[in-house]
């Protein structure tokens, strides 16, 4: 009795496995076709390098700060927004939804750039 209830869960978990399986094999594929889900912005010498970013829905942003001074990032309209970065400290932003995001630094207003998800 307890043998044939082992069975059965095998049974079910192999059927299980070859959905995940499968469901990887999609990911991948797709994953293939477009950018990786990371993308970096570099802040250097009162500028985000690249201004403008573009990236597949899900990528994790990181931005660093590579200036002597501290920065930060901060969506326009909301959307997300760092603590003040110092020398190489790092923010990470998840974009789960396509859109275009304009960011600045609010310590120095005319610092700005934006990360386009598509
Ligand atoms: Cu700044």
């Amino acid at each position: 009795m307890r043998r044939s209830a082992s069975i059965a869960s095998l049974a079910t978990a192999l059927v299980l496995g070859m959905g995940e399986l499968g469901a990887g094999q999609q990911r991948f594929e797709l994953s293939a076709q477009q950018k990786p889900e990371t993308a970096e912005v570099k802040i250097d010498n009162f500028s985000f390098g690249p201004a403008a970013l573009t990236v597949p829905v899900g990528t994790t942003v990181s931005w660093t700060n590579r200036d002597d001074i501290p920065h930060t990032v901060v969506s326009t309209d909301g959307v997300f927004k760092s603590k003040v970065l110092d020398t190489d400290e790092k923010f990470y932003f998840t974009f789960s939804k396509a859109g275009t995001y304009p960011y600045f630094c609010s310590i120095h207003p005319k610092m700005t750039g934006k990360v386009i998800v598509q």
